[in-house]
């Protein structure tokens, strides 16, 4: 096994945690526009419907469990005798909670709240609104869902530069290839003179990118390609 492994999931490695991926059939996109949910302007037109998208998904996360896919990959990081680094797109806790350490959220995550007046982070699991007051600076209206929306700087792009530009394998687990920059990571691996290998239901939009593709359902493809 090459010894620096980076590995990009996205929402297709919690489908069968049973948490909506967004392109899929019935996907999240389908149900609302992003421009209005998951972009700073929808914020400002309407952060009641904001906070009620959020809301609906936050309150979801205590319904759900890691799948054989998300234990996979945190057994790999635990056995495996060279730098494992994990970059989610995903907001979930899952990885987390299948016992991964070395994790980024470059999007951002679902059980915090951001206060955009004064910066502070808060661990978050109940239901955000514009009465909510920040348990720092005590305004209220100020605090968001600390995700990262389309326009807006994903979260630890240097350091997940950094471990691309070094890596000797990048897999890429549950994610259509869609949203930017996560797309271009498997050109940047490739460019270090990484195998790039794709782990998914099906092509996604970048499958011609990668060196190899194996396809299927990740909690069955992802443990056995690990193992
Ligand atoms: C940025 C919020 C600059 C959190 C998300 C105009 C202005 C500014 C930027 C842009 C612009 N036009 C375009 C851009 C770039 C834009 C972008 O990419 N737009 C797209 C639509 C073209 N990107 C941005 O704005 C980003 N910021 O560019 O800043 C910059 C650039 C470079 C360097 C630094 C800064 C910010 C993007 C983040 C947006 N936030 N969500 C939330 O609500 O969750 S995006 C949203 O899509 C989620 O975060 C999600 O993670 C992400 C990617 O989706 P996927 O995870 O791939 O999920 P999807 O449903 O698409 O696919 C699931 C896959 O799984 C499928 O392939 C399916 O087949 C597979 N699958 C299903 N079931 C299974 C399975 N696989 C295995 N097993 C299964 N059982």
């Amino acid at each position: 096994m090459p010894q620096r492994i980076v590995i990009l999931t996205g929402a297709g490695i919690s489908a069968e945690s049973g948490v909506d991926t967004f392109r899929d059939k019935g996907g999240i996109w389908s149900r609302y526009d992003y421009r209005q949910v998951a972009t700073p302007e929808g914020f400002v037109a309407d952060p009641a419907l904001v906070h009620d998208f959020y809301n609906q998904r936050r309150s979801a996360l205590a319904g759900i469990a890691p799948n054989p896919a998300h234990y996979a990959l945190a057994r790999l990081e635990a056995e495996h005798s060279g730098p494992v680094t994990l970059v989610t797109q995903n907001i979930d806790e899952l990885h987390e909670r299948a016992g991964s350490k070395n994790l980024i959220h470059m999007h951002g995550e679902l059980a915090k709240a951001l206060c955009s007046r004064c910066g502070s982070r808060h661990e978050w699991r109940g239901a955000l609104s514009t009465e909510v007051p920040c348990p720092a600076c005590a305004e209220a209206g100020c605090l968001r869902p600390d995700v990262v929306w389309f326009g807006e700087m994903p979260y630890h792009m240097e350091r997940i530069y950094e471990a691309l530009g070094d890596c000797d394998l990048f897999l890429a687990v549950g994610t259509s290839g869609s949203v930017y920059p996560a797309a271009q990571f498997v050109q940047e691996a490739s460019r270090a003179g990484a195998h790039t290998v794709e782990l998914n239901l099906e092509p996604s939009e970048t499958f011609s990118d990668f060196d190899e593709a194996i396809h299927g359902p990740a909690s069955r493809v992802v443990p056995d390609y690990v193992e």
